[in-house]
């Protein structure tokens, strides 16, 4: 089965109007309001869609978050059945501070085909296409890990280049990856758009290591998939978000999650620009419109396209 490509566009709405929401916050310092307004019109478009949509990686847990919370149903209670992955705004700090990359994202599957993750860390691990599946493992040393990755690429370690997102509790991997000569990029904040920098036929990066958000892991892994990328996640999960995550089925703590278990089957993604960044350009404000700028994939379709729309105000 696959999703009917009429949902495409629908569902590129829902971020093009969320990224439309955060936009009047661009710079403004109020994380809460850039997010809450991406959040309003993101769920606003969500239910106009023919679907009976559920949402299983959202802004937190039932009880939690006030809207577009885990579990919560959208659309029209009337179609297919989708299960919904949404960070209606992924760079809160960068919005806040006019920085680039931040933006709105979706992700779609069929019923059932989506990893219901709680919003806690995620140990994560990516690497790019056209590579042996399962190459890599997050109980492997972070050297084995590159040795194996630089064997079936031909290269060097010192000609790999490695994405990690800085902070503290990276400092073992920077360490080893200084040790081997891998050369780090670095990135401040977003794993969504630092983990795909391993895409695409002359990527950016070789690898992406680190520990970021369970929902942006199941949200790259959805994306992953339709470029035929890898990566394994392995929640991080202190006493009360065990709890958490027994109330979403979870019952290996210590489970190792390869890209098919986060992610089945047919997929939409859709990434609009909030601020200018590597997935897609940022919105632009005038008077009386906007134009905005969204990355598209439609796995079953074969659809990767970046495509800019104008809506009047
Ligand atoms: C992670 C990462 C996100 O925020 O959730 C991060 O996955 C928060 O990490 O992409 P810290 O608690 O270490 O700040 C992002 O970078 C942005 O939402």
């Amino acid at each position: 089965m696959s999703i009917e490509n009429i949902y495409l566009d629908k569902f590129i709405k829902a971020t093009e109007f969320a990224a439309y929401g955060a936009s009047p916050f661009i710079g403004k310092g109020d994380k809460i309001g850039a997010d809450q307004g991406a959040v309003d019109f993101m769920r606003s478009e969500l239910n106009k869609i023919n679907m009976k949509g559920t949402i299983v990686i959202g802004e937190g847990e039932m009880d939690e978050a006030p809207m577009l919370n885990i579990g919560e149903k959208v659309g029209t209670n009337n179609g297919p059945e989708f299960d919904i992955a949404v960070d209606p705004l992924e760079g809160t700090n960068f919005t806040s501070k006019g920085l680039p990359n931040a933006f709105s994202v979706i992700a779609v599957s069929e019923k059932d085909n989506l990893l219901s993750a709680p919003d806690t860390y995620m140990e994560k691990i990516i690497i790019g296409s056209n590579l042996p599946k399962n190459l890599l493992d997050l109980d492997n040393s972070i050297e084995k890990n590159i040795n194996l990755l630089a064997d079936v690429k031909k290269k060097k370690p010192s000609e790999l280049n490695a994405c990690v997102m800085r902070r503290p509790r990276h400092n073992h991997i920077i360490k080893t990856l200084d040790q081997m000569n891998v050369n780090i990029n670095y990135i401040t904040d977003g794993d969504i758009a630092g983990g795909l920098t391993v895409i695409g036929d002359n990527p950016q990066n070789d690898i992406y290591l680190g520990t970021g958000g369970g929902p942006e892991g199941v949200i790259v892994a959805a994306a992953l998939s339709c470029y035929g990328g890898q990566i394994q996640g392995r929640l991080v999960l202190d006493k009360n978000e065990i709890i958490r995550a027994e109330k979403l089925g979870i019952s290996d703590f210590n489970k190792k999650y390869n890209i098919d278990e986060m992610i089945k089957g047919d997929v939409i993604f859709c990434a609009s620009g909030v601020t200018t960044g590597d997935l897609a350009k940022g919105i632009k404000n005038y008077d009386d419109k906007f134009e905005v700028t969204t990355l598209a994939l439609h796995k079953s379709q074969k659809i990767k396209k970046i495509i800019t729309n104008t809506y009047k105000k």
